[in-house]
């Protein structure tokens, strides 16, 4: 079974992608079924807004360093830049072409972002998910561990690959999504009803993996709440408490059954403590590891090899697919 998934390098990750997507593939890279499992910092996504040149540079070298801190086995899984293989953009041009605007501009992120854009939306926002569903199909991956915001792309990737293949006879993998049961949509911590998002504008609303400990404890004790006062799960009336919740379950491992009952006479003061604690616990080790990597030859060595694994699979791909379609001579 191949697997593959890729992180934007939008910023530095939050605890929603740690827990949504990093914490899963940490899990995902020890399974017998395994054949191959490939991670990539999607670079080329990360421009569909505007990017300064040299935050890009640090974020996705930072990106690299997060994935090995939290424990990804350059052994195990394949990690490269997506710009490096450009067999994607070349895949994800056909994809545009097989693909119909109508069922773009239907695809909610592409709203949500739409709007928060001042300086205009570029073409590539719309089409973003094309080149979404040419780095699944490219490497015929069956499993695509991804958060729940995901799940609407993931589907057009499906009927982007059946449309393919009945057009052009069986060329791709359809792919299922992997999601998360706990932890696939953690939210903002200002705002419990949006998701937490490594590019909000305001940096209360998220955890990054490399905020300093103390900044990360005072982030948790101040999330927006209630005024019930009671611990309890109930994502419609209590978006803020259920939200700390489920992030406490999935660092400590804990049911959010066992989490209520354990703080059914506790006020939010104390519960919020023992949630800033256990986050913090969570992301010291990651932090000493990821000061260790930054620095060192580690990342380009990790890199080179990624990035000649992918486009030794991709180029195969991409020249049959050309062949299908009867582009240029036939090879
Ligand atoms: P941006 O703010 O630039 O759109 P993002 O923080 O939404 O970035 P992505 O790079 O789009 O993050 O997503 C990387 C992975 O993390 C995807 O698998 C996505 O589903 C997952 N993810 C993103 N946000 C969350 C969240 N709040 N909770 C759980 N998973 C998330
Ligand atoms: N669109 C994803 C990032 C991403 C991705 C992928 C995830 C780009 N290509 C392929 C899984 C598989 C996002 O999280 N915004």
């Amino acid at each position: 079974m191949r697997l593959i998934s890729g992180i934007q390098p939008s910023g530095n990750i939050t605890l929603g992608n740690y827990l949504g997507a990093v914490k899963n593939f940490v899990k995902l890279q020890n399974s017998d079924k395994l054949t191959d499992f490939l991670v990539f910092i999607a670079d080329l996504h990360a421009i569909t807004v505007p990017q300064d040149k040299t935050e890009l540079r640090k974020n996705i070298k930072s990106l690299v360093a997060l994935y090995l801190a939290c424990g990804l086995d350059p052994e195990k899984v394949k990690i490269f830049i997506q710009s490096e293989v450009p067999a994607h953009t070349m895949l994800g041009w056909v994809l545009q072409c097989n693909g119909y605007i109508g069922e773009l501009e239907r695809m909610t992120q592409y709203k949500d972002k739409k709007e928060r854009q001042v300086a205009g939306v570029s073409v590539g926002l719309l089409t973003y998910p094309s080149l979404m569903a040419a780095d699944i199909l490219l490497y015929d991956a069956n499993l695509v561990p991804v958060g729940v915001d995901q799940k609407q792309h993931l589907e057009l990737t499906r009927d982007l690959a059946i449309r393919f293949n009945s057009r052009y006879q069986d060329t791709f993998v359809v792919p299922e999504p992997y999601i998360p049961e706990a932890g696939a949509k953690i939210m903002s911590l200002i705002d419990p009803t949006k998701k937490m998002s490594k590019s909000d504008p305001n940096p209360k609303a998220y955890i990054s993996l490399l905020d300093d400990i103390n900044v990360v404890k005072k982030k948790i004790k101040s999330a927006v709440t209630d005024s019930d006062g009671f611990v309890k799960y109930d994502v419609e009336n209590k978006p803020g408490i259920s939200n700390l919740l489920t992030i406490m379950s999935c660092v400590t491992n804990t049911s959010i059954k066992e989490l209520e009952e354990k703080y059914k006479d506790s006020n939010y003061a104390t519960f919020k403590e023992d949630v800033a604690n256990a986050v913090a616990l969570e992301l010291t080790p990651i932090q000493a590891k990821y000061n260790e990597i930054i620095n060192s030859k580690m990342i380009d060595e990790v890199l080179d090899a990624g990035r000649d694994y992918a486009n030794y699979l991709a180029n195969k791909k991409i020249a049959k697919i050309y062949n299908k379609i009867g582009l240029g001579r036939k090879r």
